[in-house]
């Protein structure tokens, strides 16, 4: 493990950077691997981590088209909360934030997640019910969660205005203090460079361009960089899992949209916490550099653009302007979208599939990245044993033809 002094430091900022070591190494691909993960964002990185650190499966190649954390890792606005209704999701999404609390110290890497606290806004009689049952299911389920007045909204988010003369008065919250943020690149950096570290192979620029079968089971990928063999395959591609498990012959459930999110000119620190409106799709934190995160709803159609609608981000801020109306001057410095993989239930899909040794880890939608580290955990499971782990058992394929749907519309929060 490398550690870095002050002297280190000095002496490469005044150097140029020139004799940082790599975090990873670059290496070429090898023709066969025992496991082949496509896609080098958190979900996939973490994969690659646990099947080395937990399983000792150390012979596996993560297959990046572009850059780690290029997709919607690096595009999305870090919230991490586990207030999901069923008790299935708040124990796959509880499993995550648990191991978010000491991910730094795991990685030797800081992920800077903050514990800051996630509030959810009730703006009629509507919401108020929704999120009370939510507060109630989570705490049936052991996890954190509680009502506050709008009074006791303002105190935890001074900005707030809970004016109820506002189009969308605040009628009050459900706040989870265990819920927070953290810093997207650095989940995927950090996974990166603990899986290079047992021996994992990284490997960006690396398109997978056919998904070849023998019969039912699936034995490579053909890729930009030349053809890779392997009897374990997870796909874990996010809003291009359609395209790839087209590849293999077998169409999925899903439906991939743009979402979008902009950041603000930065400012002091003035927010204190997480807000998400559902009801007007509009979401609030600051990051530690200052700027106003605000994440906005997807667009209304199916599309592979990493933009959005202006429409869109034009309603969640005209809500955001008026929820803070301290912020109604602010300049928006930049704007960007990501594709989302979208289920029917708003649940993921983790498991096999319907060929022989490829396995999906896909369908989160607009809210996998709280769950990066307890989705790769319990998918590393379920590749190295080639059966389900516990928490990953009820988000298998399989329950759009038996029909155990896991709602949670309602708890993702972001429209779609
Ligand atoms: P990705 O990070 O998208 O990684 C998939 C990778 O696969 C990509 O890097 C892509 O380049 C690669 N790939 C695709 N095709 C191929 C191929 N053929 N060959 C090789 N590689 C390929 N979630 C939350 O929990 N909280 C939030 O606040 C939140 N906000 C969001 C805001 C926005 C604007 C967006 C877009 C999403 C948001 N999400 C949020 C959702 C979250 O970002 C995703 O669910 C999560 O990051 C998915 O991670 P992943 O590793 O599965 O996918
Ligand atoms: O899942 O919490 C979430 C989320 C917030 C914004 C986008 N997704």
């Amino acid at each position: 493990m490398v550690r870095y002094s002050i002297f280190t430091l000095a002496r490469n900022a005044l150097t140029g950077h020139e004799h940082w070591p790599r975090a990873w190494r670059s290496p070429d691909p090898r023709p066969a691997y025992e496991v082949v993960i496509v896609g080098g964002g958190g979900h996939g990185l973490a994969t690659a981590y646990y099947l080395a650190k937990e399983h000792g499966i150390r012979d596996v190649a993560v297959l990046e088209r572009g850059w780690l954390g290029g997709g919607n890792t690096g595009r999305n606005t870090t919230i991490v909360r586990s207030n999901y209704l069923h008790p299935e999701s708040a124990a796959l999404y509880d499993h995550a934030v648990k191991l978010w609390r000491d991910l730094s110290q795991v990685l030797n890497f800081n992920v800077m997640y903050s514990d800051r606290g996630v509030m959810m806004l009730a703006h009629s009689q509507h919401d108020v019910h929704i999120l009370k049952r939510h507060v109630h299911a989570n705490r049936m389920a052991g996890v954190d969660n509680e009502w506050l007045s709008p009074q006791e909204a303002k105190e935890y988010c001074p900005p707030l205005s809970i004016d109820p003369r506002a189009r969308y008065p605040v009628l009050g919250a459900a706040l989870q203090r265990r819920g927070g943020v953290a810093r997207h690149d650095a989940v995927a950096w950090g996974y990166a460079r603990a899986a290079d570290a047992l021996g994992v192979d990284i490997i960006q620029n690396c398109e997978v361009t056919a998904i070849r079968r023998d019969g039912a089971r699936v034995v490579g990928v053909e890729t930009t960089r030349g053809y890779i063999a392997t009897k374990k395959l997870g796909l874990v591609v996010a809003g291009h899992t359609s395209v790839l498990c087209a590849m293999a012959g077998f169409r999925m459930p899903l439906e991939s949209v743009p979402l979008q999110a902009l950041v603000s000119e930065p400012v002091k620190p003035v927010f204190p916490c997480v807000v998400m409106s559902n009801t007007v799709h509009a979401y609030i934190s600051q990051s530690d550099k200052g700027e106003l995160v605000i994440g906005a709803g997807t667009d209304q159609y199916v599309s592979y653009s990493q933009r959005g609608g202006l429409q869109v981000i034009e309603h969640a801020l005209e809500a955001i302007c008026e929820l803070f109306p301290m912020f109604s001057r602010m300049r928006m410095m930049r704007q960007w979208g990501g594709i989302v993989d979208v289920t029917p239930d708003r649940s993921p899909i983790i498991g096999k599939s319907p060929v022989e040794g490829l396995y999906l880890n896909c369908g989160w939608g607009t809210g996998g990245f709280k769950a990066t580290p307890g989705s790769g955990h319990v998918f590393a499971w379920t590749i190295a044993k080639d059966e389900p782990h516990p928490l990953a058992a009820p988000f298998s394929l399989d329950r759009f033809t038996t029909g155990r749907l896991i709602d949670e519309a309602a708890a993702a929060a972001v429209a779609h």
